[in-house]
């Protein structure tokens, strides 16, 4: 009811969105640096491009609503992983690996968990292998480690992700059971699609060695 109060929070949650975005920038650069080293290494680049996006407020309350949560800047940070969120759109699937691998081994950054919808992927078909890390962000007079959601697929996983995502905003609609099912065919070819890519990939590296 104070307004001083009031004003005192959002200036408090402008600089807790900042420091999201700096973390967003931190690995970012890190990603950046791996895909030039890794690009003058071998003929292709590892990432085919990298996207970000900072939860918008009302998301975030939505989620802290949702997940029953206290609506305070503490609560953002202990029950929210992904305010900060980063998309790695590969070529191939071993390029999520390695990019995966040669993220988590630098010694700042903190693995706090890994969901492999890989490796197990949803009932619907999803795709994606998905990190939460945590990044030490230095700000004037402290070091603050930061979590960032890093979500890595193929092109074809984000392809498919991106049509499926739609279907989540589109509830009671006549035809839903057909299209899930449509979907989920469409995600296992993809998956199969994905391995025949870099088999064939393999079959022209050893041409031309
Ligand atoms: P949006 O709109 O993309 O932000 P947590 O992150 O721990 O709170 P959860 O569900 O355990 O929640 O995390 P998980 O499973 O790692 O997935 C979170 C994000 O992955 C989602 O964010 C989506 O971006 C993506 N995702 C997960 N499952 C699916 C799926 O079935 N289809 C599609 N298209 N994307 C999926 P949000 O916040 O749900 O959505």
């Amino acid at each position: 009811d104070d307004p001083q109060e009031t004003l005192k929070i959002l200036e408090e949650f402008d600089v807790l969105m900042m420091r999201y975005d700096s973390a967003i920038r931190e690995v970012r650069t890190k990603l950046e640096i791996l895909n030039d080293e890794l690009s003058l290494l071998a003929e292709q680049s590892p990432i085919s491009s990298v996207s970000s996006r900072r939860k918008k407020p009302f998301s975030i309350l939505e989620k802290l609503k949702r997940q029953g949560d206290a609506i305070s800047l503490g609560s953002i940070q202990e029950n929210l992983n992904d305010v900060a969120g980063i998309r790695v759109i590969c070529s191939f699937v071993d390029d999520i690996y390695k990019v995966a691998r040669m993220l988590v081994q630098q010694d700042d950054i903190k693995l706090i968990r890994v969901k492999d919808y890989i490796q197990n992927p949803k009932p619907n078909g999803y795709r994606s292998y998905h990190m939460i890390v945590e990044v030490p962000v230095f700000f004037s007079n402290e070091k603050r480690p930061m979590r960032v959601e890093v979500q890595i697929r193929t092109v074809a996983m984000d392809f498919w992700a991106s049509l499926e995502h739609q279907m989540k905003y589109k509830q009671d609609i006549d035809n839903a059971d057909e299209i899930m099912t449509e979907l989920k065919e469409c995600a296992d070819t993809i998956a199969e699609t994905d391995m025949k890519m870099l088999k064939i990939r393999e079959k022209i590296r050893r041409l031309q060695k």
